[in-house]
């Protein structure tokens, strides 16, 4: 059986977990918090969580992992069959990663943990999350999910992407930056309320709260 390595209070590993859950692929979680051990710079050269021991080894790298476990198990695939929609969910989960999920990192101290940030460092962030936000939303269809009537990875990814940015918006800017793209509101409660979606949350409130996975 597959191990997933990680924390469930990491976005990424959340990411991974959901898909897998949504797969139905078998898999045991190991918690590894995020200090650069030998132990962990071993498995995960450059020092991320989450990563996936396999048969065949170790694959690191969210969008890897999920492409990876798409094909290697016996399950539904969240990508499209045809390969021009299955690159344009590739593209948008690229976008939130980029564009929108590692901008908004650079204010998870000060959206999260009340750590002080300069004034130019958020100008700076805004003006990045206000493209990365614009770009998602000129590729997202909303037909209801993000690239049309398919559920498909992308939507996985932005619960721990796009919607975690938002918080950040929020909390740093007082800016709903959902507001230009209400579409994403109402999908992202029905994504909520998906058995993945309360399993990763659960265990998320559950190690905030000290009490482990
Ligand atoms: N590009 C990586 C990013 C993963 C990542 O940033 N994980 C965070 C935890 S949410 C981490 O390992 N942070 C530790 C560090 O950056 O040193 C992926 O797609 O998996």
């Amino acid at each position: 059986m597959v191990k997933l390595y990680g924390h469930p209070i990491s976005n990424y590993y959340n990411i991974v977990k959901m898909c897998l859950l949504e797969k139905g692929v078998p898999f045991e979680e190991v918690q590894i918090g995020l200090e650069k051990t030998e132990a962990l710079l071993s498995k995960s050269p450059a020092g991320k969580i989450p990563f996936l021991e396999t048969d065949q080894g170790i694959l690191t790298e969210t969008d890897v992992i999920i492409e990876y476990m798409d094909v290697a198990f016996d399950g539904p695939s969240f990508f499209p069959a045809d390969p021009f929609a299955r690159a344009r969910v590739r593209e948008l989960m690229k976008y939130m990663e980029l564009y929108v999920e590692l901008p908004a990192r650079r204010l998870y101290g000060a959206a999260f943990q009340g750590k002080t940030v300069s004034d130019e460092e958020k100008e700076a962030v805004k003006l990045l999350l206000e493209k990365g936000f614009a770009a998602v939303k000129a590729r997202a269809k909303f037909g209801p999910y993000l690239m049309g009537k398919e559920l498909t990875y992308a939507d996985f990814y932005s619960m721990h992407s796009l919607a975690l940015a938002t918080r950040v918006t929020k909390a740093v800017y007082g800016w709903n930056s959902l507001n230009e793209m209400p579409e994403y509101k109402t999908l992202l409660k029905k994504l909520g309320e998906r058995e993945s979606s309360r399993k990763v949350a659960d265990d998320q409130m559950k190690a905030l709260s000290g009490g482990g996975a």
